[in-house]
């Protein structure tokens, strides 16, 4: 369903806890890892960014370690966002700073024999990698694993909502609106002018958890399948992985989107297979492993 992003607000309290609750026992079939969240993120500090070296000498992306904490997932403002429900983080995990960029992704391509995704004459670079699959940045997570020896994958939905929000219970990570200030600027409104395009990741200025671009720029691919509501959702921040649909999730809206398409809530879905030009994605990297 491209173009459609189902979505919205937030009825959540977000609590950030000092330390994470009991993992409760998680129902999306993932591998749970050894020891809590605490413990696996005592690799890096809360809030520290580092990025691994690759054997050819060159950084991965640069990464922030996440805190352990709990918070409200959803929104009241469509179905496929209720029921609004509490997440406990059970599994330490850092993110990416930003999206990956063309020129991230170029590397893994060239490495791989992959063709390069179009950039729609914008430019490579720093902006964000687009006309990529689930397919492509999930084979793109394997090869930076196997590079790194460090265990990278996409981020659950939950975490990345979790990351999105850094705290937050409005609808976008700043408040309730996108506005026009260096700190409430984002990718969005091509839609409106019909001049949108991609930015250099970081443009403008990031969320408290220090993510850029969550809203808007690329949309970006998340671990889980497509289910048209949270019931049944993994309370554990792990992802979904038995659903009737094949579509996998992405969140945050894109360059192309109107606002209500980009709050922290929304969601939309497409065939895992299927690129586009707002296609995008960030990665998450387990701590502790
Ligand atoms: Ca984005």
């Amino acid at each position: 369903m491209r173009r459609q992003s189902l979505s919205i607000l937030l009825v959540a309290s977000v609590m950030l806890a000092a330390g994470c609750a009991k993992p409760p026992e998680s129902r999306s079939g993932e591998t749970a890892q050894v020891g809590s969240c605490e413990q696996q993120n005592a690799e890096h500090a809360a809030g520290a960014s580092f990025a691994d070296t690759l054997p050819a000498g060159t950084k991965g992306p640069e990464m922030i370690a996440v805190p352990c904490g709990q918070f409200s997932m959803g929104s009241t403002e469509r179905p496929d966002e209720q029921p609004v429900h509490p997440v406990s983080i059970a599994r330490g995990f850092a993110i990416g700073k930003y999206e990956i960029t063309f020129e991230q992704y170029d590397a893994f391509a060239q490495a791989t024999g992959r063709e390069k995704p179009d950039d729609m004459g914008w430019g490579r670079g720093t902006r964000p990698v687009i006309n990529v699959s689930w397919d492509d940045a999930t084979a793109f997570a394997q090869w930076l694993s196997a590079q790194t020896g460090k265990h990278y994958r996409l981020p659950s939905e939950a975490e990345w909502e979790y990351a999105a929000r850094a705290g937050s219970v409005t609808r976008f990570t700043w408040g309730d609106k996108l506005g026009v200030s260096e700190e409430t600027r984002a990718t969005w409104g091509g839609a409106l002018t019909g001049k949108g395009a991609t930015e250099p990741v970081g443009s403008f200025a990031a969320n408290a958890f220090g993510l850029h671009d969550v809203h808007g720029n690329a949309m970006e691919w998340v671990q889980d399948c497509f289910e048209p509501d949270y019931r049944g959702a993994p309370v554990d921040g792990t992802s979904r992985e038995q659903c009737a649909s094949k579509r996998r999730v992405l969140r945050g809206g894109s360059w192309f989107d109107l606002e209500f398409a980009m709050r922290s809530a929304s969601r939309a879905a497409e065939e895992p297979s299927t690129p586009y030009d707002s296609y995008g994605f960030r990665l998450a990297r387990d701590l502790g492993r």
